[in-house]
């Protein structure tokens, strides 16, 4: 079979629970975007609030100004979309020289537990393939993937079309 790359014929994960989502996820590898922005140390928390609105915080080494290296941390509300597992997410950074931004946020899978592999494409080219797209690959353990996930996660990073170009998202402690 050829892929066709349409960012219209990704396939997010079915059924997605914003509820057992919830929690605490290291990044252990990300695809960046065009003008990327954190850079390793990556933590995301998610929580649903009483009103079921999915919101999350996240920290990351940054380095801004050109370069001043320091410890974002972020807010991001989640808008809910007619498909349960691809949200709009409206970021924005606790200092006003932090990035903020609307992008999409679609979680294309996971097992709840242990892996989760995150989507957004910011711009489609005119084919209806990804021009400038991210993708997080998040553990629950800081440690990084479990064996048996890797199989999974790396058939998801072809399903988006991003296979071989992840890098390696370190956690040193700086954040
Ligand atoms: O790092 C980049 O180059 C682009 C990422 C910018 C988005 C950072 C916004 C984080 C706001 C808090 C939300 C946490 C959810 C994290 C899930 C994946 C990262 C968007």
């Amino acid at each position: 079979w050829a892929q066709d790359c349409l960012v219209s014929n990704i396939t997010v994960k079915q059924d997605f629970d914003k509820y057992k989502f919830q929690g605490t996820w290291y990044a252990v590898a990300k695809k960046d975007p065009v003008g990327l922005f954190l850079l390793d140390n990556v933590v995301a928390t998610y929580k649903i609030e009483e009103d079921g609105t999915m919101t999350a915080s996240a920290v990351g080494r940054v380095i801004i100004l050109n370069n001043w290296e320091m410890c974002a941390n972020m807010f991001g509300t989640f808008e809910d979309t007619e498909d349960p597992a691809k949200f709009k997410l409206k970021y924005y950074g606790a200092a006003a020289y932090l990035q903020s931004g609307y992008d999409d946020h679609w979680v294309i899978d996971t097992d709840y537990e242990n892996y989760a592999v995150h989507y957004a494409c910011r711009e489609q080219d005119y084919d209806g393939t990804c021009l400038d797209g991210y993708s997080f690959i998040f553990s629950r353990h800081p440690e990084g993937l479990r064996p048996d996930d890797q199989k999974n996660v790396t058939e998801r990073k072809q399903d988006v079309c991003l296979l071989g170009k992840y890098r390696r998202v370190e956690h040193t402690g700086f954040c």
